[in-house]
Order: structure tokens, then sequence, then C-alpha cells
């Protein structure tokens, strides 16, 4: 809740109060006029009076109950992803990966996090050897109930969807694919900061997702090419033995029109906690973006935390019912840009989230 919520709760209370007040009075003056009018009218005040308590005292618990979450706000949101984008493709072993990892660590820790990093040496398809960073902020690190939420935070070396071809060894942006779902938690992580949800919380920005082998390569492709960092994380945690009671991945969650389905691993390990957030985004009147519909199988960053961590956790992510559709119109494109990214998403998903991890008890 904020001031101006607080200051709106204390208002109405010192209204309903003055309404008592005025009561006792004006039933004297019944008494002692007969003027059929005057009657009327303290009648009607009085009635008015009883009736606008019993509203008042309805409203003010009901906020109680739905105010205590703050108020996610997209435009911050946005510039977090623009900064990142700024930096430009976040590929692992360039000189933007590291100066982008150093300012989302400063962020983390910015927003009171307890910041832990990961750094680790790892092995892409093609034997390149990526000096990777998962970055870890963690928020009430001696709760024992947790929430970890998680997103991946480098960017695909190769534009290996574009429909021009000469693009396809082109580093692609990663604004959607990557900096929306750090950008969307670094203002969760703001909030957590100024007011803290009954639960601990970990943010991880996992590195090394997108390094899978491209659509040009001419081996054989296997699944284990992504989500790296993710599988490192969950071999070797930042915690010895670390548990939450679940995860939620948030990948490519800024685009327009943007209509996430129940995502089929997530099904598999954690149905509740689909039903749980999806049951969150219909009362908040977000259905047009979560869809009550079953989505495909998506190697993500999930997986790992899921079978290696034994987490149970989802992927909030645009995953289409039909193999041969695209996450979205731009996916490994060099048009994975600002242009495309659109604030009412990251606000359906910012707060549908923040209602989850602030009514977790
Ligand atoms: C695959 O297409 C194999 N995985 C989708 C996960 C992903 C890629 N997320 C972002 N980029
Ligand atoms: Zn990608």
């Amino acid at each position: 809740m904020n001031r101006t919520d607080l200051h709106k709760i204390k208002h109405r209370d010192a209204k309903t109060q003055s309404f008592h007040k005025f009561s006792a009075p004006l039933c004297l003056c019944v008494q002692f006029t007969y003027k059929i009018n005057t009657l009327l009218l303290a009648v009607g005040l009085l009635f008015s009076a009883f009736s606008c308590k019993t509203n008042n005292s309805k409203q003010v618990n009901a906020e109680e109950k739905i105010a205590t979450v703050p108020t996610f706000n997209p435009d911050s949101a946005y510039l977090y992803i623009e900064k990142q984008a700024d930096f430009g493709p976040r590929v692992p072993n360039t000189p933007e990966h590291v100066a982008c990892g150093e300012y989302l660590a400063n962020k983390l820790a910015e927003h009171g996090a307890t910041v832990a990093n990961q750094y680790a040496d790892l092995t892409a398809f093609d034997g390149t050897v990526l000096k990777a960073r998962n970055i870890i902020g963690s928020y009430n690190p001696e709760s024992k109930k947790r929430v970890l939420l998680f997103a991946h935070w480098d960017s695909r070396p190769w534009a290996d969807y574009d429909p021009n071809e000469k693009n396809h060894h082109k580093p692609i942006l990663g604004v959607n694919d990557g900096a929306s779902g750090v950008g969307v938690l670094l203002e969760i992580a703001r909030h957590i900061n100024k007011q803290a949800p009954a639960v601990g919380v970990d943010i991880i920005f996992f590195d090394a997702e997108d390094y899978g082998a491209p659509s040009f390569y001419k081996g054989v492709k296997k699944d284990e090419f992504w989500c790296l960092g993710s599988q490192y994380w969950a071999k070797n945690p930042h915690v010895e033995g670390y548990k939450a009671s679940f995860g939620i991945l948030l990948d490519m969650v800024g685009g327009k029109g943007a209509m996430f389905r129940k995502e089929s691993v997530s099904e598999r390990y954690a149905s509740h906690i689909n039903q749980k957030v999806w049951n969150k985004a219909k009362e908040l009147g977000y259905n047009q973006f979560f869809l009550n519909e079953r989505g495909g199988y998506v190697t993500d960053d999930h997986v790992p935390v899921n079978e290696i961590a034994k987490i149970p956790s989802i992927d909030i992510i645009p995953c289409p019912n039909d193999p041969e559709i695209r996450f979205f119109e731009h996916w490994h494109t060099v048009n994975d840009t600002m242009e495309n990214i659109d604030k009412y998403t990251l606000k359906a998903v910012g707060q549908t989230v923040m209602e989850v991890i602030y009514n977790e008890k």
C-alpha cells in the first residue's frame, strides 16, 4: 500500500466518524421541532450516514485485502528494458555483456537485494567457452518460505530467423527476448525493497540461455545447448540445498497483444502454479493476455529448475499451440527492438506476478 492509498483510507475513516458526531444532535433536533420536512431531512441524513458507514467499512476491508499489493509501474519497467537495450546485444564474451551484467547486479543491490554472482565457464555446442554470469538477488534470506522469480539476461548471437538471410549471423538486440523479463523483475525488485511481501523472494537473471545451435548449424541440435546458465545453477545452487515453494520464469513478456498459454512443461511439473497465476490474471481483468488454453512444450530455463533443482516452476511465455508458429513476430530477428514493446503487456504480467507473491503467506 502506498502513501496515497493510506491517505485515502484515513480520510474515509475520518468522514465516517464525522457522520457519527452529527447524528446525535440531529436526533435531539427531531424531538423538539415538529416540522415534517426537518424530520424527513434528519431521517434521510441518518439513513445516508448509516449506509455510508456500512459501505465505507466494506470498502476499507476490501481495500485492505488488495491494497497491500503495490502498483506495478510499466513506465519504470520500460526504462529498465531500454537501459539494457542501450548496451547493445548482450552476447556472452563481449564487452557489452560484461557492462550490462554490472548494471544488473548494481540495480538489484540498489533495490536492497543481497546479491550473489555465479561466474562460470560454460561450454557451448560448438566448443566456445562462455564467460557466464548468473546474477542472484535475494530478499529476506532468512525466510524458509521462498518464491523464485527468473528471466534470462543474455541475448542471442544470431538472428537466425530473420527474413533476410544476410542478418542470420548478426546478433539480436533481444529486447523482448531477454530484456523484457529482466525489466519486469527489476520493477518488482524496486517494490519489494519498499514494501516486503510475507515470503522471501529470490530473483535470478540467468546467463547463456540463448546460445542454442542456430538453424544454419550443420551438426545435431540438442535441447541441452540452450539454458546453459540455468543448468549450471540447478546443479550448483547459490545456497546449498536451496529450496523455493515455486518458481516463475518470465520470457518475452513485452510484446504487443501477447497471448500466454499454459506451457506444457509447466503444466507437467507445476499445474497448480499455472492455475494460481492464471486465476489472478483473470481476477485482475488480464484474461485477454492469459488465455485459458494449453500451449506446447518449450525448452527454457524452467526445465532445469524443475528437473534438476526440483522446484515446481512455470514459464510465462507467449507460447503458441502450433509448432509452426513463432513466439512473436520478431523472434530471433534483428527487429526484436524497443518499438515492439508494449507497456500494457508489461503491466499485465508485472501486476499479476506481484499479486501472486504478495498474497503468499
Ligand atoms: C527454443 O526455441 C529451443 N527455446 C525457446 C526458449 C527461448 C529462446 N527463449 C528465448 N529464446
Ligand atoms: Zn531467444
